[in-house]
């Protein structure tokens, strides 16, 4: 007899889909079977049972460099996350330029521990100084699995060196390096070409950094890896043309991979061509692109040049202080925050545009939204999959309920949803989190202060 038993259900699990019984006891999967007997039981009759989602890129409560913090919090983010189907999220704490890594490692630890998540954070490295890496160990000895660097961002961009300094420190930790690849002086120059011929509004935020900006970065971190012996992470591919970098390095066997978002495969540049200021709610870097570039990046994802789907959850809301509009409704185009929402809509938009449209199949859908982040972030297979031994992690999917995608939904402390009026077939009906019940019909049910930070073990070196 187990603490739980979910019954009658079609199980995605070991790259098939089965029918069959789960068993969970003190918080984890203990038994799949035809039949599994459980103190409590949940009738899966008629849903699919997937692995809970796992996020590796999200932006939670991150503190800015002039002080404060964004909107949404870790209790607000969790309820969002679970809302959505997801369980686990790898979010980011940051370095400001000159300061130490220990101190806000240690307080974005704190913020995340008020939240309902499992996590673990990559460790931002902006100013890759001797003192700085000297930390490193601390953090690796604490479960800090990953460092994140930027090549675009006025607050955040490496040149060549700091981030061949980040790379070195990384591969002598046994730490994967994730990236976020944008030509930092193409931007600037075209911004200021732009603004000076009076473009401002929110749409020349594409103009400002097109695909080639993009690969240009991808195919320098790339090299620069390779250089080092560095395996590397490719975050938010936001096109095919860039994806192919990728697969070059792939082909020459490279430890390189990628991962897209779903504003790459439902927004467009158009978007942000909205009227008013209301494109700002779609600007995101990399930006979106074009209808076409869907198709492209759902190709990279079949091929498995991409093999991770995540948010990149970075929400500003549109209106207040902190948010779009926080330089006023006539800021251009480079005074508006950069990032969106996307927690809670981020499996509802991959199995909708995927599975339902018949772009991938379930287990397919299971590994881009679970398996394979688990994986990158070494957390599998504590996550990520239903085995025997996992934490009890799922969620239960209604493949057929047909949804269109309100704000309300999303359960976020963002006041938009860049995703409002989209019709999704596929909707989780409830969350599991490590055996309990954490969302029912769209009710979110944990305690904040029970989401359990995830040491990430560093690779050999
Ligand atoms: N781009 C990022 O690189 N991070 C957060 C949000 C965004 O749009
Ligand atoms: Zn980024
Ligand atoms: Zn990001």
């Amino acid at each position: 007899m187990h603490d739980l038993a979910i019954r009658g259900g079609t199980a995605v699990l070991g790259g098939a889909v089965v029918r069959c019984d789960i068993g969970v006891t003190g918080g984890r999967i203990a038994a799949l079977g035809e039949r599994v007997d459980g103190a409590t039981e949940i009738d899966a009759g008629g849903l699919l049972v997937l692995p809970g989602g796992v996020d590796t890129h999200c932006h939670i409560e991150e503190p800015f460099p002039e002080g404060g913090f964004q909107e949404e919090t870790w209790e607000s983010a969790s309820r969002s996350a679970f809302a959505g189907g997801t369980t686990t999220v790898v979010a980011h704490t940051p370095q400001f330029k000159g300061g130490g890594l220990a101190e806000q490692h240690q307080a974005a630890r704190a913020r995340a521990a008020r939240g309902m998540l499992d996590h673990g954070f990559h460790q931002i490295i902006a100013d890759p100084s001797d003192a700085a890496l000297a930390e490193i160990p601390a953090l690796v000895a604490d479960g800090v699995g990953s460092l994140k660097a930027f090549l675009t961002y006025d607050a955040l961009h490496l040149d060549d060196e700091a981030f061949l300094r980040v790379l070195r420190a990384a591969r002598r930790h046994g730490l994967m390096v994730h990236v976020h690849c944008e030509n930092f002086a193409a931007i600037n120059l075209a911004t200021q070409d732009l603004l000076a011929a009076g473009c401002t509004a929110p749409k020349y935020h594409a103009a400002s950094r097109p695909p080639v900006v993009e690969r240009e970065a991808t195919a320098r971190a790339i090299a620069l890896a390779e250089l080092v012996g560095q395996p590397l992470h490719v975050f938010h591919v936001s096109c095919a043309e860039v994806a192919e970098e990728i697969a070059r390095a792939q082909a020459r066997g490279l430890p390189v991979k990628g991962e897209t978002c779903p504003q790459y495969f439902t927004l467009t540049a158009g978007d942000m061509d909205r009227p008013g200021f209301e494109g700002a709610k779609f600007m995101c870097s990399p930006a979106p692109r074009t209808a076409a570039d869907h198709e492209g990046v759902w190709a990279m994802l079949r091929r498995g040049v991409l093999d991770v789907v995540t948010s990149d959850h970075c929400g500003f809301s549109y209106e207040g202080g902190r948010g779009k509009a926080k330089n006023g409704r006539g800021a251009s185009f480079d005074a508006i925050p950069n990032g969106i929402p996307g927690l809670a809509a981020r499996l509802p938009l991959v199995f909708s545009e995927g599975v339902s449209k018949g772009r991938i199949d379930l287990p397919g859908f299971a590994r881009l939204v679970a398996e394979n982040p688990a994986r990158i972030a070494n957390l599998y297979p504590r996550k990520g999959v239903i085995a025997v031994g996992s934490d009890a992690d799922l969620v239960l999917w209604d493949a057929e309920r047909e949804v269109t995608i309100t704000n309300a939904l999303m359960q976020h402390a963002i006041d938009y949803t860049p995703y409002e009026g989209m019709a999704v077939t596929g909707w989780p009906a409830l969350t599991i989190r490590r055996g309990e019940v954490v969302m029912r019909d769209g009710v979110v049910s944990a305690t904040p202060g029970s989401g359990q930070w995830l040491p990430r073990a560093p690779r050999p070196v």
